[in-house]
Formats: C-alpha cells, sequence, structure tokens
C-alpha cells in the first residue's frame, strides 16, 4: 500500500479498513497554549470523548436543537436529486464519519461504487464500517482511520469513479472563516476537476431561536460543555472543579456566530500540568464557535476555495441548508 497504509483487517468481502497512523500532535501544549492566551480557549475537538460524544448524542435529540432532524429531513426528502447531483457510481467519501448514521439515507438512491468514511477514531471507524457492511452488502466501504486534518490518505485499491466529499451536520461552523476556506480548498484538491461537494450548513436566523438551541432546558449542552474540563483534567493532569465554572451561549450577531464559554464563577486558581492557572471572577474559557451562514455568504466562501454552488436544498422554516458543489 503506498502512503504508509496498511489493510489492517478483512471483516467482511466488502469491507477494508486501512491504518494511516495519525501522527499524534502535542496534545498538552497544544491545551495549555490556548489556556494561556489572554481570552483562554480550547478547541471543540475535545468535546468528543466517550462521555462527550454520548452528550452530543443527547443533544441531536433536544426539542430546541433543531439541526440533527433537520438536516435527516432534507436529506430524506431530496435524496433522488442529490442521487442525480452526484451521479451513479461515485466514490463517496466521508470525513469524520463518525458512526455513518447519515450516510444510510443516500445509499440506495445514490449507489456509489464505494464509500469511504475516514475518521481519527480507530475503534468507533471499525464497528461503524462493519456494521454498515454488514448491512449493505452491495456497498464495498473502504475505511480510512486517519485525521483529514493532516491529509486525506486514500488506498491504492479504490473502484474508478468521480469523488464526491459528504460533510454533514454544520461541523464546517466550528471553523473560523478563513480555516473554513482552507478546508474547502483542501476538499477541492481531493475531487478534482470533475468531483464534487454535499455539504449541510446551519443557516443564520433570529437570536432567539439559535439561542434556545445552545441553551436547552433540560441543560444538556450545558453538561456536553463543561465535561470538557474532565478532559482537560486527564489530559494535562489538571484539577479544574466542574462546580466553579457555568455554562454560557449567545449569538454574536455580528460575526454571526454561537459562542461558548465557561464561565468561572469566582476568583480562583486551577492546578495545571504542574503549575498554577488563575481566573478572575467572570472570566470564561471559549470552547466553542459555531458559525451560521447565509446562502449567498456560503456560496461566497465557497467561491474563494475554487467550488461553485451547484443546488441548494432547504427544510420549510429555512432553518437549515444542504448544498451540491463542483468545481467552479
Ligand atoms: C457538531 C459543531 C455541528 O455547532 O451545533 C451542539 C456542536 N455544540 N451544541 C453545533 C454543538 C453545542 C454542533 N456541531
Amino acid at each position: 500500500m503506498s502512503k504508509g497504509l496498511s489493510t489492517m483487517q478483512q471483516a467482511a468481502a466488502n469491507v477494508s479498513f486501512h491504518d494511516a497512523q495519525p501522527t499524534p500532535g502535542d496534545s498538552r501544549s497544544e491545551l495549555l497554549d490556548g489556556l494561556t492566551r489572554d481570552q483562554k480557549a480550547v478547541d471543540p475537538k475535545w468535546f468528543y470523548d466517550a462521555a462527550g460524544s454520548d452528550l452530543f448524542e443527547q443533544i441531536t435529540q433536544l426539542p430546541e436543537y433543531y439541526p440533527t432532524r433537520t438536516e435527516i429531513g432534507i436529506l430524506t426528502a431530496n435524496r433522488q436529486a442529490i442521487a442525480e447531483r452526484c451521479g451513479p457510481g461515485c466514490l463517496f467519501i466521508e470525513p469524520g464519519s463518525g458512526s455513518c448514521e447519515k450516510v444510510r439515507l443516500l445509499l440506495d438512491a445514490l449507489r456509489p461504487a464505494a464509500y469511504i468514511p475516514l475518521d481519527i477514531s480507530a475503534d468507533f471507524l471499525h464497528e461503524s464500517a462493519h456494521r454498515l457492511g454488514e448491512e449493505y452488502p452491495w456497498l464495498q466501504v473502504h475505511a480510512v482511520c486517519a485525521d483529514f486534518n493532516q491529509g486525506w490518505p486514500f488506498p491504492d485499491n479504490l473502484p474508478a469513479g468521480r469523488r464526491v466529499v459528504f460533510y454533514p451536520g454544520s461541523t464546517i461552523g466550528n471553523l473560523e472563516p478563513a480555516a473554513a476556506v482552507g478546508f474547502l480548498r483542501r476538499v477541492r484538491q481531493v475531487i478534482g476537476d470533475d468531483g464534487g461537494l454535499l455539504i449541510g450548513v446551519d443557516l443564520h436566523k433570529s437570536s432567539q431561536r439559535l439561542h434556545k438551541a445552545y441553551n436547552d432546558a433540560s441543560g444538556v449542552t450545558a453538561r456536553f460543555n463543561l465535561n470538557i474540563l474532565n478532559r482537560l483534567n486527564e489530559v494535562l493532569d489538571a484539577e479544574f472543579d466542574p462546580a466553579l465554572f457555568s455554562h454560557r451561549a449567545f449569538y454574536n450577531t455580528e460575526q454571526r456566530r454561537i459562542e461558548m464559554h465557561l464561565v468561572s464563577e469566582r476568583d480562583h486558581s486551577v492546578r495545571c500540568n504542574g503549575s498554577e492557572i488563575d481566573f478572575a471572577e467572570g472570566e470564561t474559557i471559549h470552547t466553542e464557535n459555531s458559525y451560521k451562514y447565509t446562502v449567498e455568504g456560503f456560496a461566497g466562501l465557497a467561491a474563494s476555495a475554487g467550488l461553485s454552488l451547484q443546488e441548494s436544498w432547504f427544510d420549510e422554516g429555512k432553518l437549515f441548508s444542504v448544498h451540491y458543489l463542483e468545481a467552479a
């Protein structure tokens, strides 16, 4: 295998696993760097340990959190039109594929030559790809364990076909606009001149609606946010006390992004990696941005990455959008 890929196991005839052995970044120094800035910050990727993934799953079921069910509705209602855009026999590539749930909504209409899920979590990827392969015996699944922020290593035994990248969930909203353009440029590289991108993007809307989606009445989002402190305690050998922080989420209308923060309830210092980090009362750790776009705004962003918007699908309330793009 090229590019350092090795085929690890063959679970079923139609499923193969490839391990790109992502180089572990220096997690400690990355986290410490964020926590020693003027505005303390932690990257939202740290939310997703086992407990955090479970809490996010609960978030997707909340009455206030409209994105997941709305996107599922859009994909389901428009699968025929989406499949026509992607074309039969494509290579359907999903970075950050997680549980491989949403692709199931499209597979029967899409009939891709292969599905290529990329995920950094090896165990989760193996299990999800294996289950998918069992449920869809006609489907070739080439699962790649990789950090798609470092590169998109593909196995060299892929069938021929146009490459279409699938990036649902408005995950792109976590990125600052400049980084989002960087991600889209990478996609443009991966799909070449004749491929496509199918992407889910949450839409700009009333602050009140957005506020409720990130401040649910049952407090699940608060628990999700606070759980990142447990992660810091593990990775940094630190002593953050979740009882001394509270959840804050608001819509920054100027930048059109939800910001999530953890607010220190009082002046205190936290032992962390052998030294102390000081918090003033009211000081925050910025844990997440979730950018919301207008169609025009997203089309402009994509255009600066060499991608042109071909078609968009919405729910009736225009809460969420799914877009199909091609090389400009
Ligand atoms: C997974 C990044 C799309 O921004 O809505 C949900 C994460 N954070 N509630 C989002 C999240 C708080 C979610 N994304």
